[in-house]
């Protein structure tokens, strides 16, 4: 039993880190490029990985150099919502501080990469400045609260944006390390002098990181079932009925640990509208107090929900919030709607979503996406809405500001939705290498050629304006959700991907691995018989992954026996 065994190194320096202070602030002001092990795995908390380049690592230990060590730097944005000053004061960071390029995450963060230890501080404190913060983007907490992206104005979507706000705010940490060690004293003495205590999370936090975002049937844009509490809010037009817990979802796995795997959440029970935050908090104090502190591989709320199984937890939640549960009401048909291009949001204004290949706002030759960016969000005053897919909306655009915004777009080379096969539009990729100090293999720098060939070969079938979600990782860990959609490409060793199949696009069903150590160069023809077969013989509105998932791994691999045998 899991809660007799010793808890792990990282829920000891939990314990002694004094609400994540640690040694933080002595190692920041140490000389030298990194940080100690204890002040890496805090720094998680305020927001703030240590990484080191691992294109040069290896001829720098040859030659006897140390690595070039820097920090990523992760804004916490609740629905990816920022005014657009506060986006401009972000764009400007990117080159103040980091590499030069903002990063849009599949949670609707903004992340910057290269940003070296001395230009810690300033950089964190530029980021407060604009009334944004990364304390809890990473770390052990509840991190950015996810909702639908879509500005549509009417009540329903109103709620979700301000309650993924109200929910983020009351879940922040109340620890002020965060302040202490990022911010000046007028920061500081905002807080108080009331008495510092961590009420929701204690004193050791969470056993794992906690990930929630909130849907509506119509709009699963976030993938609402990968998190470890999903929030689907149910309603009659703009009568809001209540919100459906789903609980224990979660994608991170371990190649060949049959322990460790993908799950979607389980819906559990119905709250009220008015009890959002109550019910929440009651899920988060049932893993907090019973979440697994032994072994971080199986501490998400899923391995919980899977050891106790659904009853014990409803029982245990109930208890946690104080009052039975209702049951959850039955869930409509998710849904994944088209948020790229041009909608019209409902009040007469109008929004623009702009794709942006693995979220990376950059200026490259032939492409100034960021010049763009800053250009159309300072003179139109668009606000900017990242989305899980890395991409981003211009909201609250006038019908006249229409033309002259897409001429910006045109006149710096950027792509828009239209350009695009709708494999390209809906593609993921995480960052990899070179920053991830887990990839096992590249994920964003292979995007485009991955693409470019599993879309000329969707082509050959006629296949090309078919809607397939397509998401590649550089690692099991699952940053781009691979086991949610209909092609998961998932890093195995340099060079090479296990091939999953026969997810949904709606992001309901999980795929299941067809092939393992696939070449990077023979992906598209792997996939090319599955996708001769699913031209010829699909059903009536059947997708790919739907078909895969009819089909199953047997009748898909025979497939591919045959058209090699052939
Ligand atoms: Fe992730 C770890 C990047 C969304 C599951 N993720 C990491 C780290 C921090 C690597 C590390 O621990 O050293 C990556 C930093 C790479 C870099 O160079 O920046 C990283 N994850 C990302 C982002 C930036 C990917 C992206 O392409 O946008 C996403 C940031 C979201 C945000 O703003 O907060 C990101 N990560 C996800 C998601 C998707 C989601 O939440 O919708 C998942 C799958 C869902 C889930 O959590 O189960 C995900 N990341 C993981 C895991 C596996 C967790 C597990 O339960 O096993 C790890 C590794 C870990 O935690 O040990 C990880
Ligand atoms: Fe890194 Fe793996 Fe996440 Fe990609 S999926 S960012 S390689 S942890």
């Amino acid at each position: 039993m899991t809660l007799s065994l010793p808890p792990s190194g990282v829920e000891r320096l939990k314990e002694a880190s004094r609400l994540l202070r640690g040694d933080i602030a002595a190692d920041l002001a140490a000389p030298g490029t990194e940080v100690s092990e204890a002040s890496y795995n805090l720094l998680k908390f305020h927001g703030t990985y240590e990484q080191h380049d691992r294109d040069t690592a290896t001829a720098r230990k040859q030659r006897g150099e140390a690595k070039e060590f820097s920090f990523m730097v992760r804004v916490r944005m609740p629905g990816g919502m920022l005014t657009p000053a506060q986006y401009l004061a972000l764009d400007a960071l990117a080159d103040d501080y980091a590499n030069g390029t903002l990063r849009i995450t599949t949670r609707q963060g903004v992340q910057f990469h290269g940003v070296i230890k001395g230009d810690l501080k300033p950089a964190i404190a530029a980021i407060n400045r604009a009334l944004l913060t990364t304390s809890a983007a990473c770390g052990d907490v509840v991190r950015n609260i996810t909702t639908t992206p879509a500005p549509r104005q009417d009540a329903i979507h109103r709620r979700l944006r301000s309650d993924a706000r109200r929910l983020s705010a009351a879940l922040l940490p109340a620890s002020r390390a965060y302040h202490e060690l990022f911010l000046d004293a007028a920061a500081q003495a905002e807080l108080g002098a009331a008495p510092e205590t961590e009420p929701l999370y204690g004193p050791t936090y969470l056993p794992r990181k906690f990930k929630i975002g909130l849907a509506v049937p119509a709009d699963n844009a976030i993938d609402v079932l990968t998190n470890d509490l999903g929030i689907i809010a149910l309603h009659e037009g703009e009568r809001l009925l209540g919100y459906n817990f789903a609980l224990g979802g979660g994608l991170g796995m371990t190649h060949n640990k049959p322990a460790t795997y993908p799950r979607l959440a389980t819906p559990l029970a119905c709250i009220a509208p008015d009890d959002l935050l109550r019910g929440v908090e009651a899920v988060i104090a049932l893993q907090r107090d019973w979440g697994n502190r032994a072994d971080r591989r199986r501490a998400r709320l899923k391995y919980l929900l899977d050891d106790r199984g659904p009853a014990w937890v409803r029982e245990k939640l109930a208890f946690y919030f104080g009052a039975p549960l209702a049951p959850s009401l039955p869930l409509p048909k998710l849904e994944m709607p088209e948020i790229l291009g041009w909608h019209a949001q409902g009040d007469g204004r109008f929004w623009l979503g702009v794709p942006v290949p693995s979220g990376r706002i950059e200026d490259r030759p032939g492409c100034a996406l960021r010049t763009a960016l800053r250009d159309i969000i300072a003179r139109f005053t668009a606000a900017p809405i990242m989305t899980p897919q890395q991409d981003v909306l211009l909201a609250d655009l006038a019908p006249d500001q229409r033309a002259p915004v897409e001429a910006v777009l045109r006149a710096h080379g950027v792509a828009l939705a239209e350009d695009l096969t709708p494999l390209a539009r809906w593609a993921l990729a995480c960052p990899a290498l070179p920053t991830c100090g887990l990839a096992l293999a590249e994920a964003e720098r292979v995007r485009a050629p991955i693409v470019t060939a599993i879309a000329a070969a969707l082509a050959r079938y006629d296949l090309a304006d078919e809607r397939i979600s397509l998401r590649i990782t550089g690692c099991p860990n699952g940053c781009t959700r691979p086991y949610a959609g209909d092609i998961g490409i998932v890093g195995r060793m340099p060079g090479h991907y296990a091939l999953y199949v026969g997810g949904d696009f709606a992001g309901t069903r999980l795929s299941f691995k067809l092939l393992d150590k696939i070449a990077e160069a023979d992906l598209a023809a792997t996939l090319a018989p599955l996708f001769a077969a699913f031209a010829q013989t699909r059903q009536p509105g059947e997708g790919f992954g739907d078909f895969c998932d009819r089909l199953g791994a047997a009748a898909l691999l025979a497939l591919g026996r045959a058209s090699r045998a052939a």
